[in-house]
């Protein structure tokens, strides 16, 4: 299997801490797509992903799985233990919605704060930004880091008693806020607390440490 990616990205980094989850980086092997020099906005690409983003998973029939859900999903199932996305319909859908919530309330928050009110990819690649949008968003996402907080008071993990895909994307996030200098409310001394264990993983130290090396 092949993926598309952009090593350093934190959204690369929600399927990269899957495939270690899932011990099957061995199968992988990794196309760089340089999102700084634009190359995921040209035809080349676009013609993989319609939605110009990475990463993108290939399969050895040709078939192609764009979003960081689906190929989690897809990953997760291969081995016929779906340890990440939920085994019970009841944590199917827990794991799901709280996946979604970190994409809304916090991971892509903080991306359209990155594309539209920092330089974001350099001035070649943002040709709209929109700088209003962009710190509503980072209001959004700050809220969404005292949302998580709540939950992790409560649970030791986002979805409930078990490590699944729905912290990873929380991971993610906090890895893009640490990308952006976007602090963390002091308040969220929960999630703060929970993002030190989760760098204890293994999957995700490695990620972490990739991130700071821009
Ligand atoms: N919804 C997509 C979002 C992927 C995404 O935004 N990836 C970033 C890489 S960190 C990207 O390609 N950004 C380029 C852009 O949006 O122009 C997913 O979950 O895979």
């Amino acid at each position: 299997m092949k993926i598309y990616d952009f090593p350093i990205g934190p959204y690369p980094a929600r399927v990269r801490i899957a495939l270690a989850e899932k011990s099957l980086q061995s199968q992988i092997s990794f196309v760089l797509v340089d999102l700084r020099k634009g190359r995921h906005k040209q035809a080349e690409f676009l013609s993989l992903n319609y939605s110009g983003t990475v990463p993108v998973l290939e399969l050895e029939d040709g078939t192609l799985i764009a979003e960081c859900t689906a190929i989690t999903e897809y990953l997760d199932a291969l081995d016929g233990n779906p340890s990440l996305t939920g085994k019970t319909p009841r944590e199917k859908g827990l794991i799901h919605m709280m996946n979604k919530r970190a994409e809304i309330e916090l991971l892509d928050a903080i991306s359209v704060y990155f594309h539209h009110a920092t330089p974001g990819l350099g001035p070649d690649v943002e040709i709209y930004q929109n700088a209003e949008w962009g710190l509503r968003q980072r209001d959004k996402a700050l809220k969404g880091m005292v949302y998580f907080d709540e939950i992790l008071r409560r649970e030791p993990f986002v979805a409930g008693p078990s490590f699944s895909m729905a912290d990873i994307t929380v991971i993610a996030g906090m890895i893009f806020a640490d990308l952006v200098k976007l602090p963390v409310p002091p308040s969220c001394q929960a999630l703060v607390a929970w993002y030190e264990a989760m760098k204890q993983r293994p999957s995700v130290s490695n990620r972490v440490a990739m991130s700071r090396l821009r």
